[in-house]
């Protein structure tokens, strides 16, 4: 069974989570696995990153042989912390969740901490002070995919894009509102950007991550904006819906108006390598497999690093049509 030392306590939590949740399905695993019971906390399906994740997530607890409990939060924090209180009444072994904002977890946290189930927070993080709310916590830099895309336009903005006042006038689609990837993706790009003084943004909203999103807050900036060069949407899908918008107003994606984005789904680099999409800042939702073992490791009671970071890249139109036919998700 598990290798940890456990307290009497916490054994006898763990031995009454496994009769409450009759969970037989370890057999599948490596071993170590044995009858662990993770309760995952979704944020949504709202973009094509997320169906991948989820896929990568359910996928990678199959074959570690992890029993999985999911719930799909639809974009609303009450919504995870119901599932989450869920996964502590059910005495899940380990919990793990991508918060769909960065605030207001305390309380629910140190429920599971006093159920003494561990959490895991994988692609999105917290902003508790107490980090011994949570194991570890596994995902991107947002702030350096931000960089990324900021320090590409500094690099690649030409004559094509520049006004007749001098300027560069960039609209920002910044992700669900409170969401770390948002608040990161934006301080990175404005970190780069304000180096140049020609660079401006001249408007940012949110599109809430979704393409349906991205496509309204676009049509509404194409009204209200004459001189828009450049378009940084802080996910694919709201750059998928910016470009239907631009086409509707009669201009072209990537040519009259270029777009950065981030994520690389195969939606996003399809219009990469079409020229509609000017440069991706790649973020892996493949977190699947690093999850479980983390999960397997927190519950066994083995030491974990409090930060594990996802290795990525970043795409230009020629990089893209080299890599699009192997792209998984
Ligand atoms: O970039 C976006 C999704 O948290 C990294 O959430 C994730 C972001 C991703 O909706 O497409």
């Amino acid at each position: 069974m598990f290798k940890k030392i456990m307290s009497v306590t916490a054994g006898l939590v763990l031995a009454g989570g496994l009769a409450a949740c009759g969970s037989d399905s370890g057999s599948g695993g490596s071993g170590t696995s044995d009858d662990i019971t993770m309760g995952f906390a979704q944020v949504g399906a709202e973009s094509g990153w997320r169906t991948a994740n989820t896929k990568s997530i359910q996928a990678s607890a199959k074959e570690a042989g992890i029993d999985l409990k999911f719930s799909d939060a639809q974009q609303k924090q009450e919504n995870q912390i119901k599932a989450i209180r869920s996964y502590i009444q059910q005495k899940v072994d380990v919990i793990a969740f991508s918060p769909v904002v960065e605030t207001g977890w305390d309380t629910v946290l140190q429920e599971a901490k006093r159920a003494k189930i561990p959490v895991v927070l994988t692609d999105r993080a917290v902003d508790s002070e107490d980090t011994s709310l949570y194991a570890t916590f596994l995902g991107s830099d947002f702030v350096v995919e931000g960089e990324k895309a900021g320090q590409w336009l500094v690099d690649n903005a030409d004559d094509s894009d520049v006004n007749k006042d001098g300027t560069i006038q960039v609209v920002e689609l910044q992700g669900t509102t409170g969401a770390a990837p948002a608040i990161d993706r934006k301080e990175g790009f404005e970190d780069k950007t304000s180096a140049n003084s020609d660079i401006k943004i001249v408007a940012s909203q949110t599109g809430d991550f979704t393409r349906d999103g991205g496509k309204k807050v676009m049509e509404s900036f194409l009204k209200s904006q004459k001189d828009i060069d450049v378009v940084y949407a802080h996910n694919d899908d709201m750059g998928l819906g910016a470009i239907e918008a631009i086409e509707a107003a009669g201009k072209k994606p990537g040519v009259d108006v270029k777009i950065i984005t981030v994520d690389a789904v195969k939606d996003g680099m399809t219009a990469l390598a079409e020229g509609k999409i000017n440069f991706i800042v790649e973020c892996n939702p493949l977190l699947g497999p690093q999850l479980m073992d983390l999960a397997k490791k927190v519950v066994a009671g083995e030491e974990v690093p409090a930060r594990v970071v996802t290795e990525e890249t970043t795409f230009d139109q020629e990089t893209a049509k080299q890599v699009l036919a192997d792209r998984q998700y």
